[in-house]
């Protein structure tokens, strides 16, 4: 078939099948596009259309996840993968919204467009890789996808239900001319950490086993088959492994927002516990204390242990590798100053949003980067990954330094580097915590967390709040920034700033201090600010 028939094809099917349910504006976000499942379906199917397009554009295999991750079961959402396992150039999310918004009877016309503006060869090949969460509407929705990159004369590849990362991976590996199964993820993962654990017998605190919330989603059965491959290096106890309903009252973004355990697990005093969210891109660690005390391990906590551990290594291998985390404004003012000035690791901020993490983290030869949302992973450079092959080869390197670049390239096999990953964080937290002898009290105590409260402000357009300097500064409305810094002055270890939120229709709000009093109070003072200043709906919050 030729081009222009692909383009009425598509547009036919469109208007048949998977005509608009909805004339809301929808807008690929962050995390692309999230919605109720029930009118996502042409969307979907539009999105199948694009990353035919786009994989032509590029002359290479495109990713096409279907997950709406931590939000609740009813919704669902997209998100397109690029060539090497990262997220969809930003450009490309602007294309991708007009194609969503389109009208049915414009579907031809603006497919036209994307190929004459970005000068699409038609002739390339189209493959696009298609994976799914565990949602009851996803197999509907990945049908509406291949039916898209059918229409436009496209390949589609199902992976059915895997992980958001597991997707990246995937993808990454095709183009990199690797093996492309699950098979391979899991042995990738395995093999890596089994080898690090002959290594390092467990010893101090540490014990080999770990308590898990799969979030009632993919990543408890992800874990349960990648679980089999790990021998007694590390014991996991599944739970919320799908039986339940998908993210409610378990997961990691509940026990992060909440500041509790989930539900669905027992809590054994003492026990390490991890949480995933729904598409099991994300985890954070906890573990409740002899008392009944909830202690969370959030993303700074990782950042901290990740970040401190490569360091030692990079210092004991002798080479020249530049080693830098990044964080966003919203990591504890703890985590940074014990980054910063204690392990002497230098540390950059960028905006909320893994993709703004992972280009900042670019600009480092090692870039370890954490939301305190647990989102995260660590990248490197090819001539850092070069650098540490020298450095195990050649035979003039004193043999301490050797072992330390041998350590590096191991803990390196078992990192996802494509994009944050539950599970292989797990296994690289897991590793560092062995080798350091520590359980998780141990690595509570590396630094104490400053006491901090987020709040959201209703306003009648968010968009009026816009930020600069990695969101730490208020540019508009004018005067709020002033305002800000006022009140932050009145706090002993004072710290505020304000955002709009990407994924909810709200200010967000974040204080922290020396007293937990005072954050509530500054938190509370500055939101009165936005709500006074911004446009504020209802009315305003209160000053404890
Ligand atoms: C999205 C982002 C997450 C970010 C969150 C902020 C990805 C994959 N996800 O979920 O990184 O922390 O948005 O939400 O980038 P907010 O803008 O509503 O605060
Ligand atoms: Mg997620």
């Amino acid at each position: 078939m030729g081009p222009s028939n692909c383009f009425i094809e598509a547009a036919q099917v469109g208007r048949n099948k998977f005509a608009r349910k909805v004339d809301k504006d929808v807008h690929y976000g962050t995390a692309g596009f999230r919605e109720k499942a029930e009118v996502l379906d042409h969307i979907i199917y539009r999105m199948g259309l694009l990353a035919v397009l786009r994989a032509k554009h590029k002359n290479a295999t495109i990713g096409l996840m279907i997950t709406a991750s931590h939000n609740p079961e009813p919704d669902n959402g997209v998100k397109l993968i690029d060539p090497r396992g990262e997220m969809l150039e930003a450009s490309w999310e602007k294309i991708a919204s007009k194609l969503a918004n389109a009208s049915d009877d414009d579907l031809e016309t603006v497919l036209n467009d994307i190929v004459s503006s970005e000068n699409i060869d038609m002739s390339n090949e189209g493959s696009v890789f298609i994976g799914r969460d565990t949602r009851p509407s996803s197999p509907r929705l990945a049908a509406a996808a291949v039916s898209g990159v059918t229409a436009m004369c496209g390949r589609a590849q199902d992976y059915a239900v895997v992980t958001t990362p597991m997707l990246h991976f995937f993808v990454a590996c095709r183009n990199a001319g690797a093996e492309a199964t699950e098979g391979a993820y899991r042995a990738k993962l395995s093999a890596a950490f089994n080898k690090l654990c002959a290594r390092v017998k467990p010893s101090g605190h540490y014990k080999p086993h770990v308590v898990f919330d799969g979030a009632n989603g993919v990543g408890a059965l992800k874990m349960k088959e990648l679980a089999g491959y790990l021998s007694n290096n590390l014991t996991v106890d599944i739970h919320n492994e799908g039986s339940g309903k998908l993210n409610h009252m378990c997961g990691a973004d509940y026990v992060k927002v909440q500041q509790r355990a989930p539900e669905g697990v027992p809590a054994s005093p003492g026990a390490r516990c991890v949480s995933v969210d729904g598409d099991a891109d994300r985890l954070v660690y906890f573990f409740t204390g002899e008392d009944g005390a909830f202690h969370l391990l959030d993303g700074d906590r990782i950042a901290t242990l990740v970040a401190g551990y490569l360091m030692e290594l990079v210092r004991a291998s002798g080479l020249a590798i530049n080693l830098g985390l990044v964080q966003t404004a919203y990591a504890n003012g703890g985590s940074t100053h014990y980054i910063a000035d204690v392990l002497k690791v230098p540390v950059a901020c960028a905006k909320t949003g893994v993709k703004f993490l992972h280009e900042k983290a670019l600009e480092f030869d090692i870039g370890v980067y954490f939301e305190a949302n647990g989102h995260g992973t660590v990248i490197a450079s090819e001539k850092t990954s070069r650098l540490i092959k020298d450095a195990i080869s050649k035979a003039e390197v004193p043999p301490g330094q050797r072992a330390a670049a041998e350590q590096l390239a191991d803990v390196f096999d078992v990192i996802n580097q494509t994009v944050g990953d539950a599970l292989s964080d797990l296994l690289l937290v897991e590793t560092i915590l062995r080798s350091k002898g520590w359980d998780a009290r141990d690595w509570l105590g590396t630094y104490a967390d400053l006491p901090n409260r987020q709040l959201k402000v209703t306003v009648q357009d968010r968009r009026v709040v816009q930020t600069t300097d990695a969101e730490r500064v208020c540019v508009s409305p004018e005067g709020l920034q002033s305002k800000i810094d006022e009140l932050v002055a009145k706090f002993e270890r004072g710290r505020a700033f304000v955002r709009p939120s990407g994924t909810e229709d709200v200010v967000r709000v974040y204080a922290e201090a020396d007293s937990q009093r005072s954050a509530d109070r500054l938190a509370a003072l500055v939101a009165a600010a936005v709500h006074q200043v911004a446009g504020g709906v209802g009315d305003a919050p209160a000053v404890p």
